[in-house]
């Protein structure tokens, strides 16, 4: 069960924010709403949420989840594999100090951004992407080995992030799209499949016996209520227009 969240809010600079998407700008103020719909949905299932104040240095500094790894055991600051990012773990590192004794930081030549890194009980899948690579995923495993966790690779083939196309909801439970479906790495699981025109939605979020999941994707919501979740929908259109998805706008722990 997670307690605990950390959130930061987007700035007027989020529209300079990263994006492939080509969605579209996204909308300021819509983007305030939303991220407070998030709180609230955090806020439901049970979480008491830190909300940090806008960066505007940084644009796509709301997606806090990609600058640290948060485990029972300790903290890891990642180094974002994207330039404009890696300012962003100067902020977080302040922050984690409050709530960790036990802080490590990936280092150079290593990268990292979090979004790569799904947990699964004490195991923790690092994807191998554009932002994250070897260096930094063997660093990880030695920090997580240390505390008394494991870790293993995963490659990627197509998407951003490991966790923009699968997601754990606890109970052996695997939300899986696209290349990930038939990955050899994840057949022990029951996988919950996301169809292609409903990808999106493959980043979902377990939060303490409830799963969030984006607006607007009744196939995956059909599948994942099916599973026996209880559900809370969140608008994150806004948020979609940088690649951006549920997973990434906080840190849960
Ligand atoms: C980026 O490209 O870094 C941001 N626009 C989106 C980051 C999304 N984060 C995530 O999937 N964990």
């Amino acid at each position: 069960m997670f307690k605990k969240a950390i959130v930061r809010t987007p700035g007027k600079s989020i529209i300079n924010g990263l994006s492939t998407a080509n969605l579209g700008l996204p909308d300021y103020q819509k983007a305030l709403e939303q991220h407070n719909e998030y709180i609230k949905a955090l806020e439901v299932c049970g979480l008491e949420v830190l909300i940090l104040p806008a960066d505007e240095r940084y644009p796509d500094s709301t997606f806090v989840e990609d600058v640290a790894l948060l485990t029972p055991e300790c903290a890891i600051i990642t180094n974002p594999g994207a330039s404009s990012r890696k300012g962003e773990i100067a902020e977080i590192k302040g922050v984690l100090n409050i709530f960790y004794s036990k802080i490590e930081q990936v280092k150079d030549p290593g990268t990292v951004e979090a979004g790569d890194i799904m947990m699964v009980g004490t195991h923790f899948y690092i994807g191998l992407s554009e932002r994250t690579n070897l260096e930094g995923a063997q660093q990880i495993i030695k920090f997580l080995e240390h505390y008394g966790l494991t870790g293993s690779v995963i490659k990627l083939e197509k998407v951003l992030h490991l966790k923009t196309g699968v997601a754990y909801l606890e109970h052996n439970n695997l939300l899986a799209c696209g290349e990930f479906v038939t990955h050899e790495e994840f057949q022990k699981f029951n996988i919950l499949e996301i169809t292609k025109d409903e990808s999106y939605a493959a980043n979902c979020i377990w939060v303490n016996n409830r799963v969030l999941i984006p607006k607007g994707f009744p196939k995956a919501r059909k599948t994942i209520e099916k599973s026996g979740y209880l559900t809370v929908e969140v608008d994150v259109s806004e948020f979609q227009k940088l690649d951006g998805g549920l997973s990434c706008l906080s840190l849960r722990f």
